[in-house]
């Protein structure tokens, strides 16, 4: 839809034979980035200045909300049903999928400050857009790789509520049988290749995946083989060096694979802003002669619009897009982060922009469903939800000797004596020894 890239910036790739000098010095460009782009409070170091609107208002004309799309929109064709962005069914689609992803979420909290979760756990809260956006496009046979901040992408993929949280609660029915915990969900079945604890670790993953899949349609001549591969990470992992690599490798051999960052302006406690030479992560996709594009990742009917273009690219076996989606976490960056560096006046003025009250609010305007169908969502989701913690709680540990499994190819001569069995058998294991 034409109209829907009004609410993008989208660089293409330069041809071959053009060169930087024609455009800005890259010095006044990226000055002129960071002076004009993200919503920030802190890029000029400036902590305790209240929070100022301008920034976000001034980027408006790149980032426009979905209710001026659809007014732009309106005002061409008299026609509302045509005009609209989603059918009724994919509409609520997507919010129950925003809602199960904020649902689940907040029963993670609640289950960790209990002591039923164990390491670190991050949330997703405020970046659902992002991941429903994006996934809820997928084929099963597409895959998805993720970073520690993984819960809702894997249940944006299929992966069930209650085998997320099993793994979560280190049981047997997680999805990697309790081994994996809250940064490692992965499942085969549902092509879900793993969160990663080691920032960037993921992206490798996803681009290898990305060029299984251009082999198999290529050489081994599986011409049905269109599988894409989506790689999610966040802002302060572009400046880490495995980023550039595969962008390069991806653009080289025209992969068939979405990297998607996540941009929620800080890591951990270090402002995007004050971490990053050109904080305008989607122009490096041109740098390496792939689309780049931008978009408002608060705003899941952008978000799609941008997906379908770059996910119908790679299928098409047109190559990578990088695609850069502003977003916002609501809570500190783990649960054990008291969340006390962000300025409130930039977390109130985030909170107001909530994706899930964003599309609830397209759906009420262009009469798409009632009050009491959400509701009904709402409620199913909480029942799910509170059904996988019962399911998890009541869900057996693992057994010792399952403590090295999948941990060497062959364990024997690390986690096997000479006797055959697990060393993780003797009870003096735990106590630490030299020999394991
Ligand atoms: C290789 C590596 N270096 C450092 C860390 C420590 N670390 C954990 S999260 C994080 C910040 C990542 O921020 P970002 O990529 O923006 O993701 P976000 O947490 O905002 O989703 C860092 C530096 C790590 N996990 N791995
Ligand atoms: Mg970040």
């Amino acid at each position: 839809m034409a109209t829907s890239f009004s609410a993008t910036k989208v660089l293409q790739p330069l041809p071959l034979n053009s060169t930087r000098s024609a455009e800005k010095p890259l010095l006044a460009q990226s000055l002129k980035g960071s002076s004009s782009f993200l919503g920030s409070s802190s890029h000029k170091l400036s902590f305790n200045k209240p929070f100022s609107p301008p920034q976000s208002q001034r980027r408006s004309n790149a980032v426009v909300a979905v209710s001026d799309v659809v007014k732009e929109k309106k005002s061409k064709s008299k026609s509302s049903i045509s005009n609209l962005l989603i059918t009724k069914e994919e509409g609520l689609e997507l919010y129950e999928d925003m809602v199960l992803g904020r649902a689940f979420e907040d029963m993670c909290a609640q289950m960790y400050y209990r002591g039923k979760m164990f390491g670190f756990v991050h949330l997703y809260n405020g970046q659902e857009a992002v991941s429903t956006g994006f996934i809820k496009l997928l084929k099963k046979e597409d895959s998805v790789v993720s970073t520690y901040r993984d819960h809702v992408h894997a249940l944006s993929k299929g992966v069930p509520a209650r085998q997320v949280m099993s793994e979560l609660f280190g049981k047997t029915t997680g999805c990697c049988r309790g081994q994996g915990g809250s940064m490692h969900m992965f499942s085969k079945e549902h092509n879900v290749l793993g969160g990663f604890a080691f920032i960037g670790e993921g992206i490798p993953v996803a681009t290898g995946a990305a060029f299984t899949s251009k082999y198999r349609r290529e050489v081994l001549k599986e011409a049905d083989c269109d599988h894409v591969t989506l790689a999610f990470f966040g802002d302060g992992t572009c400046n880490n060096g495995q980023f550039y690599e595969c962008l390069n490798m991806a653009a080289l051999w025209k992969l068939p694979i979405i990297f998607v960052v996540e941009n929620n302006l800080w890591a951990i406690g270090m402002s995007h802003l004050r971490s990053t030479s050109d904080p305008e992560i989607w122009k490096k996709g041109p740098a390496f002669g792939m689309s780049g594009v931008h978009v408002d990742g608060m705003d899941v009917l952008k978000v799609r619009e941008v997906a379908k273009e770059a996910v119908g690219r790679a299928r098409r076996g047109e190559g990578p897009t990088l695609v850069e989606c502003e977003t916002y976490r609501f809570r500190g960056h783990s649960l054990a982060d008291p969340d006390e560096l962000r300025d409130p006046a930039e977390k109130n003025h985030y909170a107001t922009r909530d994706p899930i009250t964003a599309l609830k609010k397209y759906i009420f305007e262009n009469n798409l469903a009632s009050e009491a169908e959400l509701k009904a969502i709402d409620k199913k989701i909480d029942e799910l939800v509170e059904e996988s913690v019962e399911f998890a709680d009541a869900s057996p540990v693992p057994a010792r000797n399952q403590l090295l499994e999948n941990v060497f190819a062959d364990p024997r001569g690390f986690g096997i004596g000479p006797d055959g069995r697990y060393r993780c058998e003797d009870p003096k294991f735990t106590e630490g020894t030299a020999q394991v």
